[in-house]
């Protein structure tokens, strides 16, 4: 097996996420953040490296969303691809291209690389048998059929899943199938596609993974081998659909490259894009490819697309796929559909320029070995205990003690006690294991240990103490000053792949640039003299409010689901026209309001009915606040027996309008109308 070192570059790819949504946390931690991590550590180390990226701009999901919300395909990915670009870019994910499928040079180069296949007689072309839809003149993607489960017999599942029970369906299974496009009835046709035959690769397979990439990830490595263990089966890689690549043969009206076929392409298209040099990262045996993905993209970065890239024959394999787990949210999956998510482009607005914060907890948290669970105390925990306190401390003490003592020059080092030859020591021992977690795609614990080394830094000035030294040894605090800067310095270059805005900040308060990993360990950056800058705020405390307002979005988040999920309440028997006028009901005007003492849910309020001015107790304190409800016009029922609620004697009751999940809100007339108006 090749090390590391016995190649010459490496191209990094990252999952090109679909552009029919924005991108969330999940996507950063899972992929992103990771791969940027690991490339910009190469970059310090001078390596030649490549970070790809771009959006996946094919597939059924975006053309039903695009025919949900009336408009186009491309109008869809168009808007996502900017939004998913833009958060990638404001994160310092720091891709050397970040391209996207429905791109020129995509097409072409899907195109020619299926058009390769075919030639070579990679491919078995087989007829089924398919849904098509007479009325709207097409075949329909498993996704377009809609119909009655046959396991839990609700309605509106889809030809491949039905939501409501979770089973995976074929569209021939469902009950009264209908089709999504026109609502007609479809009916079976024959169709014809080419098939991937991945059977036939098997032997390769088994050999290149199984016996020759012990090394992978357990989670990886155990999923190729039982997919490989099950027996492969040819992959359909064409499919009939109006979008995407079209399939470049004759007789293929209709039929495009299946989007897994085309996806993985992209990383191609997106490196010929980028630089007319792609070949060499592509297609020379020193160069090394690695996959960052998610763990439900395994199968097609580990199977599919090395036996298409083995078959077409010129392209090297990846080298190693680090995938990762999935990261939940507050003990739920994250979900696009429920909006339970933490979504990249709320977050830059909620937490402006704290995106090193973000980066840090998805790593220091990272679903590496299983799935993890992002938690807004924790991601306040790890900001205030540890950036803040930690590294930011450290680092701000050290600036600020340098200008209060030094106007701002680096002062001289003297001799040294065996304390500092102890802390000195240890910068290369930390820089190493930073080093070594990296190499084998363990973030976690790099981060760990480059935090570790501003843990050394802070616990050398809480030892030394050189704000009280000053007084009494002013040439020792030189000594432990010049040493507190020189690990300052060094953490700026540990941290830099991990946070790399704190890292700029860093290094432009210690008027330092160019500094490369090499450089980690030196303990001479700073000459005597040299002057550094102004601190600057690395991290501030983030505050209870703060966390407790993205709970309370969460919270929202779920009573809308449930609303969405539940239907009305069943109408009540029907009454006679007699009983209802017995109601009388008025508009009237809330003069006073406060809450009754321990309860949660009663406020007291003084209304004008128009007949008189009475007191009513009502329990919605949990909705409205009493300084936003004086003055509201609400519609208040009269003649009401009077009750005494905790004590009160409430006169008559307000009219609120109650969704499912027990939201209120006042029924009130739509414009303003004079107290006493009836309402019948
Ligand atoms: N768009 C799937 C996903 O976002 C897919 C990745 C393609 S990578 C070539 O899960
Ligand atoms: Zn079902």
């Amino acid at each position: 097996m090749k090390q590391a070192g016995d190649f010459k570059r490496t191209l990094v790819t990252t999952a090109l996420p679909y552009a029919n949504g924005p991108v969330h946390i999940g996507h950063l931690a899972g992929v992103y953040v990771p791969a940027d991590i690991y490339v910009r550590y190469l970059r310090l180390k001078k390596e030649d490296v490549l970070l790809i990226g771009g959006s996946d701009e094919h597939g059924v999901p975006i053309t039903l969303k695009a025919k949900n919300e009336g408009i186009t395909p491309q109008d869809v990915v168009d808007k996502f691809h900017g939004i998913i670009k833009d958060s990638f870019e404001k994160f310092g994910i720091s891709f050397d291209v970040y391209s996207r499928t429905t791109s020129k040079t995509h097409y072409e180069t899907a195109s020619e690389f299926f058009k390769t296949l075919y030639d070579k007689g990679e491919f078995i072309e087989k007829e089924s048998e398919q849904y098509y839809d007479e009325e709207a003149k097409q075949f329909l993607a498993d996704r377009y059929i809609t119909g009655t489960c046959p396991h839990c017999k609700s309605e509106g599942a889809y030809g491949d899943q039905c939501e409501s029970c979770g089973t995976s369906l074929n569209a021939t299974d469902l009950i009264d199938p209908r089709s999504v496009v026109s609502g007609s009835k479809p009916v079976i046709k024959t169709t014809k596609h080419w098939y991937l035959p991945l059977d036939k690769h098997e032997p390769f397979l088994k050999e290149w993974i199984l016996d020759g990439h012990k090394e992978w990830k357990s989670n990886v490595y155990g999923q190729c081998k039982s997919w490989i263990d099950l027996g492969l089966q040819p992959r359909a890689v064409s499919r009939d659909l109006d979008w995407g690549v079209p399939v470049p043969v004759e007789g293929a009206d209709g039929k495009v490259l299946y989007v897994w076929f085309d996806a993985p392409i992209g990383y191609i298209s997106a490196t010929k894009e980028l630089t007319p040099e792609w070949e060499k990262y592509w297609k020379s045996e020193d160069s090394r490819m690695l996959h960052f993905i998610g763990k439900d993209n395994i199968v097609f970065h580990c199977i599919v697309f090395p036996s298409m890239l083995k078959a077409e024959g010129s392209y090297i394999l990846p080298e190693n796929v680090p995938a990762n787990e999935f990261l939940n949210l507050e003990g739920d999956k994250i979900s696009t559909s429920r909006n339970w998510a933490v979504w990249l482009h709320e977050y830059l607005l909620d937490f402006k320029d704290k995106q090193d914060v973000l980066r840090y907890t998805l790593t220091a948290n990272a679903p590496e070995t299983k799935d993890n669970d992002f938690t807004w105390k924790d991601f306040q925990a790890r900001n205030n205990n540890e950036l803040v306190a930690i590294l930011g401390n450290f680092v701000n003490r050290a600036i600020v003690l340098t200008h209060k003592y030094y106007d701002g020059a680096v002062p001289a080092q003297g001799e040294l006690t065996d304390y500092d030859k102890e802390t000195l020591n240890e910068i290369p021992v930390l820089v190493k294991k930073v080093e070594d977690a990296l190499d084998n795609f363990k973030f976690r614990e790099a981060v760990k240990e480059a935090i570790n080394l501003a843990r050394l830094g802070n616990k050398y000035l809480a030892d030394t103490e050189p704000w009280k030294l000053i007084k009494t040894d002013a040439e020792r605090v030189k000594t432990i000053m010049n040493i507190a800067l020189q690990i300052t310095a060094n953490v700026s270059i540990l941290i830099e792949p991990f946070l790399p805005f704190t890292a700029k900040k860093m290094q432009s308060m210690l008027n330092l640039e160019g500094l490369t990993w090499a450089d980690c360990g030196k303990l001479n950056f700073l000459a005597e003299g040299h002057m550094v800058n102004k601190p600057e705020l690395l991290f501030e405390k983030i505050e209870d409010e703060t966390i407790q307002g993205q709970l309370d979005k969460l919270e929202q988040t779920k009573i809308d689901n449930e609303a969405a999920n539940k239907t009305a309440a069943p109408a009540k028997e029907n009454i006679e026209f007699d009983d209802f006028v017995k109601m009388d009901i008025r508009v009237g005007t809330i003069l006073e309001a406060e809450k009754v003492a321990k309860t949660k849910k009663l406020l007291q309020l003084k209304v004008d009915t128009g007949i008189d001015q009475r007191t009513v107790v009502s329990g919605i304190a949990e909705f409205f606040k009493p300084e936003d409800i004086i003055g509201k016009q609400v519609s208040i029922l009269v003649n009401l027996a009077p009750r005494k609620i905790r004590g009160i004697e409430s006169q008559g009751m307000i009219l609120m309008a109650e969704d499912a999940s027990g939201q209120l809100e006042f029924v009130a007339p739509a414009k303003a109308v004079k107290e006493g108006s009836e309402v019948r």
